[in-house]
């Protein structure tokens, strides 16, 4: 069977439905390029050298893994001369990353999490790289960009995707028309359209939540989860099972082909009042794709697209997947702090 390219879905986008511009286009061929470098770098493992920490910590107060930083370098230098983007921002580093004066300044802003569920990176299980395209506001035009520029929603994302480095590579994108899942087949070094046009199931009986934080929870969360483990004769009706992979990509990824609810919710730990996962660079994009493909996505009470940031690595809570799931999560919230 023959597979349409990366290349020529996106060709045709833009021609046929006029759902992405050139630059983005190009923007998004770029990232995919440096995706298959990270991708290839990571199946190295221990005999490239590139497993371990490195001893230095990001922004947020975490060890950062050597291969953390190396994808961070390559997502950097493959994005910095392509003349579409004005700036990056990333959670290995702290502030935004202006295009140099050297290169020519485009009107897109990139935001990406360059190798996330970084615990699971020397186990061998799988990582992924998450990322954002939103644009330049109008405002901004003929000055430098700063970090109040990327201060948008997520329904302003032009683009998203992720690729999960797995048993297979595989790129999942949305411009806003959908949901596709590329596979890379790396002996031609193309991606290839193997998953058309992803829909979540409504229904699920499958969750994914580090249940190990089950005491810090808020009262919704656990009489979620208390209800899904009472299976059949509790108040849900049906046995339920549990996935918790520990990397929100290939926890996602899952959900995308085969529906559940994914959790990481926000709790009592002083660590966990605003959620662990990051707004701009992880939960909106995958917000983006979770409602492409039929699904929902919320912070506890609130639609997480619609969430104004006020920091590049704000955090926040993140319910997300099947839509009559995440729709009873959302009321069992609304129900104890009325929207
Ligand atoms: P990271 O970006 O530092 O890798 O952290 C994000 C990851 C997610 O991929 C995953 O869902 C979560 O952290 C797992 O957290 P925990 O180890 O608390 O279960
Ligand atoms: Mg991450």
């Amino acid at each position: 069977m023959k597979h349409k390219t990366l290349t020529q879905y996106l060709v045709e986008q833009q021609r046929e439905h006029k759902s992405v511009s050139a630059d983005v286009r190009l923007l998004i061929e770029t990232v995919s390029r440096a995706c298959k470098a990270i991708s290839t770098t990571v199946h190295k493992g221990a005999l490239g050298g590139v497993l371990g920490s490195l001893g230095t910590e990001n922004v947020q107060g975490e060890i950062q893994k050597k291969l953390d930083v190396l994808s961070n370098e390559i997502l950097l230098e493959a994005n910095e001369w392509g003349g579409s983007l004005a700036a990056m921002a990333s959670e290995e580093m702290e502030t935004i990353h202006p295009i140099p004066n050297e290169y020519p300044k485009g009107q897109n802003l990139l935001l990406f999490d360059p190798l996330d569920g970084s615990s699971n990176i020397d186990v061998n299980v799988s990582i992924g790289t998450i990322f954002s395209i939103l644009q330049v506001p109008a405002d901004a035009a003929g000055r430098d960009v700063t970090e109040a520029d990327f201060l948008q929603p997520g329904t302003r994302q032009v683009a998203a995707g992720y690729a999960v480095y797995g048993p297979q590579t595989m790129l999942v994108l949305t411009v806003g028309a959908g949901v596709m899942g590329f596979t890379l087949d790396s002996e031609m070094g193309s991606w290839l359209l193997t998953h058309e046009n992803i829909r979540i199931p409504e229904q699920t009986a499958e969750f994914a939540i580090n249940m190990s934080n089950m005491r810090h929870w808020e009262a919704p969360v656990k009489r979620y989860i208390d209800e899904c483990l009472q299976g059949e004769s509790g108040p849900l009706g049906k046995n339920y099972n549990m996935r918790w992979i520990a990397s929100m990509v290939a926890d996602v990824h899952r959900i995308l082909n085969r529906g559940g609810i994914f959790m990481y919710p926000r709790d009592s730990r002083p660590s966990g009042h605003k959620g662990k996962l990051r707004l701009m660079y992880e939960a909106n994009p995958m917000s983006f794709l979770v409602e492409q493909a039929g699904g929902r996505a919320i912070d506890g009470t609130k639609r997480i697209l619609d969430i104004q940031p006020q920091a590049v690595h704000e955090r926040t809570g993140v319910i997300l997947g099947s839509r009559a799931e995440v729709e009873r999560v959302q009321a069992y919230h609304q129900a104890v702090t009325p929207a």
